[in-house]
C-alpha cells in the first residue's frame, strides 16, 4: 500500500514529534511517500537542492500513486489544504489528525466534509493506537470480490 502522509512544512513545524510517531507507525502498513514530511532536518524553509517545480511535480505524482491519504491537520498549511483535495477528486480513502489541545479551530471545509473522515487526539501518545485503528478499518481492507 502506498500511503500519502501529509504535514505542515512552511506552514510551521510545531508538530514535528507528532508527524515522527504518526510516520512511525505508518510504515507498518506500506510504504510512507512523503516520510521526509517527519525529517526533523527538514525545517520551514524546505528541502535543500529541489526547485519548487521539482518538488510539486514529485509531490503529484505521488498523490496519484496513493492508495490512501492521512493528514495532520493542526497546524494550517496550504500545503496540507492542497493535497487532502486531490485525495478527495481521486475518491481515495481520506483521514485527517487533529490535535485538539489547544483552541485552534479546524477549517470548515475540512471538518465539514463528508468524504474526510476526521479523528481528533488529545495526546501524543494515543497516535500509534489511532494509526492502528485507522488502518485497520474496512477502508483499508482488501477488496472482497
Ligand atoms: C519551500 C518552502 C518551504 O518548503 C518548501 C518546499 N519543500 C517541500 N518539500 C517537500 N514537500 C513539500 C514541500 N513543501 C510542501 N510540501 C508538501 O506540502 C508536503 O507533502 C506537505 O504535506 C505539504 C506542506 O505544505 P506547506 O504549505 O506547509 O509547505
Amino acid at each position: 500500500m502506498n500511503i500519502y502522509f501529509c504535514g505542515s512544512i512552511s506552514g510551521g513545524r510545531k508538530l514535528l514529534p507528532a508527524y515522527r510517531l504518526i510516520v512511525n507507525s505508518l510504515k507498518q502498513y506500506g510504504t510512507v511517500l512523503t516520510h521526509h514530511v517527519a525529517d526533523p532536518d527538514l525545517t520551514a524553509g524546505g528541502e535543500k537542492n529541489q526547485s519548487n517545480q521539482t518538488i510539486f511535480k514529485r509531490d503529484l505524482e505521488w498523490l496519484y500513486q496513493a492508495d490512501c491519504l492521512i493528514a495532520e491537520v493542526t497546524t494550517p498549511s496550504l500545503g496540507v489544504g492542497y493535497e487532502i483535495a486531490v485525495g478527495v477528486v481521486r475518491k481515495i480513502p481520506v483521514h485527517v489528525l487533529f490535535y485538539r489541545n489547544d483552541n485552534r479551530r479546524l477549517s470548515a471545509l475540512v471538518s465539514g466534509n463528508p468524504d474526510i473522515m476526521l479523528h481528533e487526539y488529545h495526546h501524543f501518545d494515543e497516535l500509534p493506537a489511532l494509526i492502528k485503528s485507522v488502518m485497520e478499518t474496512r477502508n483499508f481492507a482488501p477488496e472482497i470480490p
